[in-house]
């Protein structure tokens, strides 16, 4: 398949004023007819009139009134037109319920609705299906369903019909539309400007019990949005759909957002604090991309990151408003290494701003995301709360209404706060996880420390040049207290050192603190200096990473010498746990032992070849001697952290049960379970139920449990998502792909959806030990399910290949059998361009 180039932008020929389109909902022959008009781009190069268009019928084509014959082709028409405007219009036919890509118009349960992000609505009707050509749009819907929505204000309805009215110009890929048997959970916002917003959560009868702490999170955010950013709403509605068969996670459509009913539906008894906490990040990202993507949006989508890696660092703040921001920060950073820094290690790395793509879908990575959210965070450091608020003060007045490119962006930091930030831009531009080195020396009360910066070559990428680094470092003294507050250093060479004067004795120093670049810092220090800025660091996020990194260096001496655990990790750690001033939710962090992942990478890059079955005995072996360690501690903590009352998901009563959760997971190691069984027994609420339910099921206990978990939840779908993934994710390695074979084998398991084909494909793909079980069983089972999959669904499938990215880190055999199955994927007849692209990206 033919690559697309960044460098090969052109603007469009023609622009749109106005879009007109009516729906004649049908399973099987929906008719779709569009009036568009026209004109010449006076910016364009090329005049040809193109409009993409896939999988539709053409019944008729007019050009101002007169029957015209289009040119077709797989990806769209093309035809003659007049000079100067016209008026465009189509009808075609398309079949929403044969379409199990889900992306176009599908159906989910009966209910018609669409995905047209990134680029969908090229198989709803022709059209010029790229984000630079703006227009408002009118639409009408003709169907038997009672609820009938898109984008925009209710214009008109009757029986049978409804009519919206869009008056903000947006890309096709924001076009959205509902149709089925729908109730909603309403509520009115009123604006910071007083006008009044009608709020609506759409889901299907019987689930309405499900949608209050959705609803309060959309205004918590909408609240927040004006307060922080000052953005107010631009609708008089805002609805929110739930949709059971979904891609992703939720779509940002103008005024209508669709969501994965999986982030939205959540009580005490169905949804953990895990769920609660991810709503209320997805409800608030989603309604954020109204002004970063819907207001201001992408020329082309090599600018992916523009909107989306805006976005979620938005919804990071926001959530770290609600929540803590020590916590949240830890979170945030976990995953940014879990899936972040594993694809910038591997065959898939990529910039943050991509330079070719064979499928745009292949890119909505968590690079262009996570990584794209770290830029920003480190623009805002770099220049400052007061300079960040002025560029996005200016960005915002500069680009309303525009489809811009990261140059526009960087711009306006650049007119707003006088740097220059062009080798900032090599963030952008260059792959790999940036390693940071460095030593230190101390003579006459001058401290300096001397850093050193190398970026690994990626994919297409040998050579790379030094970025800007900003390290916020911090100086303790022996004693413990902090010499030198946090101080934000610009690292621009490849080496350079910073020197600090006036120091009575050697410092300890606390480095890149809260996480302050996404890079790795390697360093060999001792584990007593790590024991210190555990117990003394004032930034939240090291006192963290000291924990972890002992708890790294313990386990890389015991995976590859068999070495016991040290007393410094096991006191420190008991130390911390049982330190009541700290927050729950972070002692319950720092109870959590890296993830075998983790680990192999860690090994990976220090010579080592990683052997999945080792990591996991020295993990089960290191948590065995944590809970003997803090056998008395641990009884105390859980009983101390029990909360009384009824379940709420707030972050306060969350960190509570966690650290709880983390107790018990613990004490089951002890006590052979009898605790977790018994808080099964009692659990009132999801998370706690779940919780004691993965506590028996790592100890290779609670098949009684399962089966009561299925007999109690088997009607509730996103409940049985749990129950799929909770056994596939942590069955024991040699039976992980049998546990997960018989998964695929159970009635239930509707592999043409991809929550729950995720549930079991995606948890054993993520059981470490489980997946690389050296007979290759796993990794034959999850090929053949893509395979399977690809052939209805390529772009979940697509993503979910990325399991294999890792084949390079293990050892000849284990790499023999993830190529064999990738080079069994891509022999496949009529393998889809998604799955072609990421098995030719990682075979190399
Ligand atoms: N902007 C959206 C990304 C997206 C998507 C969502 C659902 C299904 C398919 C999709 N393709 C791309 C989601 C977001 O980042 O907010
Ligand atoms: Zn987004």
């Amino acid at each position: 398949a033919q690559a697309v180039h960044l460098s090969d932008y052109t603007p469009p020929a023609f622009l749109i004023d106005q879009v007109a389109l009516t729906f004649r909902l049908h399973p099987t022959a929906t008719r779709v007819l569009s009036k568009i008009a026209f004109r010449p781009n006076p910016a364009a190069t090329d005049r040809r009139f193109f409009l993409h268009g896939e999988q539709l019928r053409l019944i008729g084509a007019r050009i101002n009134g007169a029957p015209v014959s289009p040119e077709i082709t797989d990806t769209g028409l093309t035809c003659a037109v007049p000079d100067g405007p016209f008026t465009w219009e189509a009808e075609v036919e398309i079949a929403p319920e044969e379409n199990t890509a889900l992306e176009g118009l599908y159906m989910s349960n009966g209910m018609y609705c669409t995905q047209c992000e990134a680029e969908g609505f090229r198989k709803i009707t022709f059209y010029p299906d790229r984000p630079d050509v703006m227009a408002p749009f009118d639409v009408r819907i003709e169907g038997a369903a009672p609820v009938l929505l898109s984008n925009g204000n209710p214009e008109a309805r009757g029986e049978g019909w409804a009519e919206w009215h869009d008056p903000w110009p947006k890309p096709a890929y924001l076009f959205a539309l509902v149709a089925g048997d729908l109730v909603s959970k309403s509520d009115v916002f009123t604006t910071a400007s007083g006008k009044n917003v009608m709020l609506n959560i759409w889901v299907r009868p019987g689930d309405e019990d499900k949608c209050a702490y959705a609803l309060d999170a959309l205004k918590r955010s909408m609240v927040w949005d004006e307060q922080v950013y000052g953005r107010e709403y631009d609708l008089d509605v805002f609805n929110i759909v739930a949709v059971d068969d979904f891609n992703m996670g939720a779509m940002e459509n103008k005024g209508l957002n669709i969501f994965n009913s999986k982030y939205v539906l959540a009580s005490p008894e169905t949804a953990t604090d895990d769920d609660f906490a991810r709503i209320e990040a997805i409800i608030a990202h989603e309604y954020f991309h109204n002004w970063t993507g819907n207001r201001i949006t992408c020329r082309d989508w090599f600018q992916l990151c523009l909107k989306e890696g805006l976005t979620v660092f938005r919804d990071q703040q926001f959530s770290g408003d609600m929540r803590s921001h020590a916590v949240k920060r830890i979170e945030d950073v976990l995953m940014l290494r879990a899936r972040q820094f594993r694809e910038d290690n591997g065959p898939l790395a990529h910039p943050v701003r991509p330079e070719r793509y064979v499928e745009i879908n292949n890119f909505y990575t968590a690079t262009v995301y996570e990584k794209g959210a770290e830029l920003i965070g480190m623009l805002k450091r770099l220049v400052g709360d007061d300079g960040y608020a002025r560029a996005l003060d200016l960005y915002f007045e500069r680009h309303d209404g525009d489809a811009a490119t990261i140059e526009d962006w960087l711009k306006v930091f650049e007119d707003a706060t006088g740097r220059d930030l062009s080798q900032f831009k090599r963030w952008y531009s260059q792959s790999g996880t940036p390693r940071l080195t460095f030593t230190d020396d101390f003579n006459d009360g001058r401290y300096t420390l001397h850093f050193k910066q190398e970026t690994p070559p990626t994919p297409s990428q040998p050579e790379k040049a030094p970025q800007v680094i900003p390290i916020a470092v911090g100086l303790l003294n022996p004693n413990g207290d902090e010499v030198l507050p946090t101080t934000m250093l610009e690292m621009t060479e490849a080496e350079q050192s910073f020197s600090f004067e006036g120091l009575s004795t050697r410092p300890v120093p606390s480095l890149l603190r809260g996480f302050s670049a996404p890079v790795i810092v390697q360093r060999d220090t001792t584990a007593e200096e790590r024991a210190f800025l555990l117990a003394h660091d004032t930034d939240p996020f090291n006192k963290w990473e000291a924990g972890r990194t002992l708890a790294k260096d313990v386990l890389m001496r015991m995976v590859a010498d068999g070495a016991a655990p040290g007393p410094a990790y096991l006191d420190a750690l008991r130390a911390m746990a049982g330190d009541d001033a700290l927050d729950p939710a972070f002692r319950a962090l720092a109870l959590r032992l890296p993830s075998e992942d983790d680990m192999a990478q860690s090994l990976f890059d220090s010579g080592i070849t990683p052997d999945p079955l080792a990591i996991h005995a020295a993990c089960e072996k290191l948590k065995t001697a944590v809970a003997r360690h803090l056998s008395d501690l641990l009884p105390r903590l859980h009983d101390a952290m029990a909360c009384p009352g009824p379940y709420a998901p707030d972050a306060r009563n969350a960190g509570r049960r966690a650290l709880r959760q983390a107790a018990l997971g613990y004490l089951s190691r002890l006590d052979g379970g009898a605790l977790a069984a018994a808080r099964y027994a009692e659990a009132d609420n999801m998370t706690d139920q779940l919780g004691a339910l993965s506590c028996l099921l790592e100890i290779g206990e609670g098949a009684a449990e399962v089966a009561g978990f299925f007999r109690q939840w088997s009607a509730d779908r996103l409940v049985m998502d749990k129950w799929f993934a909770l056994q596939a994710g942590l069955a024991a390695p040699h039976k992980a792909a049998s546990v997960a074979r018989s998964l695929t084998e159970h009635p239930d398991f509707d592999w043409k959806n991809p929550n729950r084909f995720r549930a079991v494909i995606g948890a054993l793909a993520t059981n470490a030990a489980g997946f690389h079980d050296p007979s290759g069983a796993s990794y034959d089972l999850v090929a053949d399910w893509l395979i399977r999959l690809d052939a209805i669904n390529p772009q979940t499938a697509a993503r979910m290949s990325t399991a294999f990215e890792t084949w390079a880190r293990y050892d000849a055999d284990r790499q023999a059998l993830m190529r064999g199955a990738l080079e069994r994927i891509a022999a496949r007849d009529g393998l889809s361009r998604d799955m072609g692209e990421m098995v030719g990206r990682m075979l190399g």
